[in-house]
């Protein structure tokens, strides 16, 4: 019996356990227990959703974590561009992760794959060539990442892959300088021979300012473009490539038309050794109104610059801080700019600023 009696013991225990099982893991009929289960986890989920989306995206009034990828360091213009970026970045209190792509692609593809990989709340993005950056916008999309074009803007389909472009209006600055020469050579007879530095192959200001200028000129039939070539926006290559033009057309060029002044100093050095006066023999036409534009005017080696402004880098954080804030933005901001000439130059070179 004993034996018995242990089973009969067994048995009220299994049912006791089996009636505790039982209340233990009931839900009530709304199923507010695992609702608020799920809510819990929900709001946990999205309370870390939350987190990990202020680390991401940002919020009005946060610090942000900005990532730029520019362009590289290859003019007076790029420097100034810079400085005027990362010290409006850093003034307003925000971390800036800088990269410099030495004016490869590859590079920039590669610094904007990392700043996602960090989940920055923006990037900010000068592209050195219009093209080939669909595919890395994407992802940055995808990663709910906001991206501003500084200077320079890219050619995709989808205009959602960028919040807003802020930088010059390139076509423009080449109609200034066709319409200067126009005015200038008003009363030459003509043929006027124009030899062109063009800036990087397929960077949006070489394809502007090349159509800019083409505008204007193309309806006069005394302007005719007798070479056209790359410098790459450098002094070095510049005066390479003026070198050449010499060789091939010497005497016979009246005017450069340098799609940024770098260029057009390594121009002048080049004209100089050749044994011609630049800003008399040549008349030399530059973009950017750099400094070294300015010293080259008030020696009379140049003989006007188109502005391209730079220093646009707290209107560039102001911008990014009203997209925070929820405001919607154009999708294209102009920076306003001048002209300058060589009679001006002594006076104003004192003020300028890059
Ligand atoms: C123009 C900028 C150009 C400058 C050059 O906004 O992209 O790149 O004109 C620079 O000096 O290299």
């Amino acid at each position: 019996m004993k034996k018995f009696s242990n089973v009969k013991g067994l048995f009220v225990l299994l049912f006791a356990l089996i009636l505790l099982l039982a209340a233990c893991g009931s839900t009530d009929e709304s199923g507010s227990n695992s609702d608020a289960e799920n809510n819990e986890t929900e709001e946990t989920s999205d309370e870390n959703a939350e987190q990990s989306e202020s680390e991401t995206t940002g919020e009005a009034g946060e610090k942000l974590v900005i990532g730029f990828s520019q362009v590289g360091a290859e003019s007076e213009w790029r420097t100034a561009n810079t400085k005027s970026i990362q010290n409006a970045i850093k003034d307003a209190g925000h971390e800036l992760k800088f990269s410099d792509a030495q004016q490869k692609q590859e590079n920039q593809i590669k610094a904007i794959r990392s700043f996602i990989t960090q989940k920055v709340d923006a990037i900010v993005f000068s592209p050195v060539v219009e093209t080939g950056f669909e595919t890395v916008l994407q992802e940055a999309k995808d990663a709910g990442i906001p991206v501003f074009l500084a200077d320079r803007a890219v050619d995709v389909e989808d205009d959602s892959l960028w919040v807003t472009f802020l930088g010059s209006d390139f076509v423009e600055e080449g109609r200034k300088a066709g319409r200067w020469l126009v005015e200038e050579m008003s009363d030459q007879e003509g043929p006027v021979n124009i030899v062109e530095l063009q800036g990087t192959v397929g960077s949006a200001p070489a394809i502007d300012r090349k159509e800019g200028f083409e505008e204007i000129i193309s309806g006069k039939d005394k302007f005719e473009i007798i070479k056209s070539q790359t410098g790459d926006f450098t002094r070095a290559k510049g005066k390479e490539v003026m070198e050449a033009f010499l060789k091939s057309e010497g005497e016979n060029i009246d005017v450069l038309y340098s799609h940024n002044d770098d260029m057009a100093i390594g121009a002048i050095q080049a004209i100089e050794e050749y044994g011609l006066k630049p800003g008399e023999d040549i008349k030399i036409i530059g973009v950017d109104a750099v400094k070294g534009a300015f010293e080259a005017m008030a020696a009379g080696k140049m003989n006007v610059t188109i502005e391209c402004n730079p220093l646009f880098g707290p209107q560039l954080v102001d911008l990014i801080e009203r997209h925070f804030e929820g405001e919607e933005l154009d999708k294209r901001i102009a920076v306003e700019e001048s002209m300058y000439t060589m009679d001006q130059a002594e006076e104003l070179l004192p003020t300028r600023e890059y």
